[in-house]
């Protein structure tokens, strides 16, 4: 089996710091959390910007001050979210693209959040797509359903996108496919071969998701971004839900990824600064 590569979601768009007081949403924080959370074994890091009183952005600046924070302290893949925060216009979305990070996350499909909608249609994830190919981003493809891999590969027909690549199947979102091992295991089985995949588990799905995923040799991501607990009515801290998954990979006698080996295993060009 490869190398786990662990991503941490520290922050997303929709917890909001009066939910927990360990989310980081300001630079500084993010560095902070970035440096503990490489040390606890990850190996990326996927970020959404806010501004400083917490509300969700896609500002240019606010994700260079972010990126800038987490490459002072940690050696992380950089992963920016092109999802931003439900409701946000497509172009508005994409422009932190300029930035050139090392990656960038590309939601393949439209998924119902909750009571709200997570709009990704055709044009809207083309034009997405678009922009990370003018800025040369790898993206990572979001699949919150099946539907949503047989999208990417309509977008392969397309000649928008080749395969094989790497995969976050994000499972448990209220509108998405439930957090099941069995979804995982089917979707899992229909990617195109010599895709990579990772699973991102909302809330209690998180936990024994990642354990699933560590022994069927995918990769895992955990983070406050889809989960606030570390267990039942106890807040987690980013690091702590990465060193519990790095305990469980070590148990089962599988090496946690570095960031550079994490970058061999995806196939990402060298850190370059934007
Ligand atoms: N905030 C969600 C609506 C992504 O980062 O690309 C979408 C999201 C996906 O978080
Ligand atoms: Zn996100």
């Amino acid at each position: 089996m490869q190398p786990l590569i662990i991503t941490v979601a520290p922050t997303g768009a929709e917890v909001s710091p009066d939910q927990t007081p360990y989310l980081p949403y300001t630079a500084e924080a993010l560095g902070e959390t970035a440096a503990a959370c490489r040390a606890a074994g990850a190996s990326m890091i996927h970020i959404h910007g806010r501004h400083p009183d917490g509300r969700p952005t896609q500002d240019v600046e606010t994700y260079r001050a972010f990126a800038d924070a987490v490459r002072s302290k940690s050696d992380l893949i950089v992963q920016f979210s092109t999802g931003g925060a439900v409701g946000m216009a497509p172009q508005e979305r994409a422009v932190n693209l300029e930035l050139r990070p090392e990656m960038a996350s590309l939601t393949c499909g439209t998924v119902n959040f909750g009571d709200d909608v997570f709009e990704n249609s055709f044009p809207t994830i083309r034009g997405i797509l678009m922009r990370m190919l003018e800025f040369g981003v790898v993206p990572e493809l979001e699949i919150f359903d099946l539907g949503h891999l047989d999208n990417a590969r309509r977008l392969e027909r397309e000649g928008l996108l080749s395969f094989p690549r790497h995969v976050d199947i994000v499972l448990g979102v209220p509108g998405g496919a439930e957090g099941t091992v069995e979804n995982l295991v089917d979707i899992v089985r229909r990617l195109p071969a010599g895709c990579t995949w990772s699973v991102a588990g909302i809330g209690r799905a998180q936990l024994q998701l990642a354990a699933v995923a560590v022994a069927m040799g995918g990769h895992v991501r955990v983070g406050l971004e889809d989960n606030l607990y570390y267990a039942k009515g106890r807040l987690a801290r980013n690091e702590e839900l990465v060193a519990r998954v790095a305990r469980l990979a070590t148990e089962l006698q599988r090496p946690v990824a570095t960031p550079d080996k994490a970058r061999e295993i995806l196939g990402l060009r060298p850190l370059t600064l934007a």
